[in-house]
């Protein structure tokens, strides 16, 4: 890809999310999932990795998704039309964070019996950004995660988070070592983004990935 394409990428990418950007439904059971319609990109990760901070970030809005300091902010698969509801051309699908020890059994296991009936089944469902916290790297739960979506053949990439808050020292290594557990692994698209919703650091990055990935489709374009 030429730098030209590369700025046109990221010029649409801007120009996506700077429309019109609405919650539209919550699920909280898979047959409570919306009807299918426009491509879904959805949200993954250990609970308080950041979520809902970057959907918020990514779309340029304070408080679209509600994020908290207490894990387990969100409890239900939220979906949100980018452009107006009914001819949107994407949604944003924020999703409960996995590997929280302190909610019920029975909650954990009704939000992750919700999250693999939604990943498996979905053919909307263009990838699954999987957040991981740059200040801790890979942890078990997000390789069960690798392990969950390589099976479903669900294409999928890693989003750093918090990069504000990870020492600068530590960076490179945080990127290499998601690369080394990515490698092989069938579904992983292997590049990383390391991103800040404090600062914003890599959010126009990510908007020209989601772009580029719209254009493959046809649907940007
Ligand atoms: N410093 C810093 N803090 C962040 C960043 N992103 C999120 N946070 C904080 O991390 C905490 C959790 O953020 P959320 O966005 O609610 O996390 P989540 O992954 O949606 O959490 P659950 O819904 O509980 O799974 C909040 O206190 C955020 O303010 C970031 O880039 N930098
Ligand atoms: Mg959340």
């Amino acid at each position: 890809m030429t730098e030209a394409d590369a700025a046109e990428l990221r010029e649409r990418g801007r120009k996506l999310f700077a429309g019109n950007v609405e919650f539209i439904w919550a699920a909280a059971k898979i047959d409570g999932l919306p009807p299918m319609g426009p491509t879904e990109i959805a949200f993954a990760g250990r609970s308080n990795v950041g979520k809902s901070s970057l959907l918020n970030a990514l779309t340029g809005r304070k408080a679209l998704a509600r994020t908290s300091n207490t894990p387990g902010r969100t409890q239900q698969l939220n979906f949100f039309a980018v452009g107006i509801p009914g001819e949107e051309i994407l949604r944003l699908v924020d999703m409960p964070g996995y590997g929280f020890a302190s909610a019920s059994k029975e909650k954990i296991s009704s939000w992750t019996k919700l999250m693999h009936a939604y990943l498996r089944g979905r053919s909307s469902l263009a990838r699954v950004y999987v957040l991981v916290d740059g200040r801790h790297g890979l942890k078990p739960p997000d390789l069960e995660m690798f392990d969950l979506l390589d099976s479903s053949a669900m294409s999928y990439q890693v989003i750093l988070t918090k990069k504000d808050e990870c020492k600068k020292s530590d960076i490179q290594a945080r990127v290499d070592g998601v690369l080394e557990g990515l490698a092989r692994r069938p579904a992983a698209h292997p590049e990383v983004i390391f991103t800040s919703s404090e600062t914003g650091e890599g959010i126009a990055e990510f908007q020209e990935g989601i772009a580029r990935l719209l254009s493959e489709r046809g649907v940007l374009g």
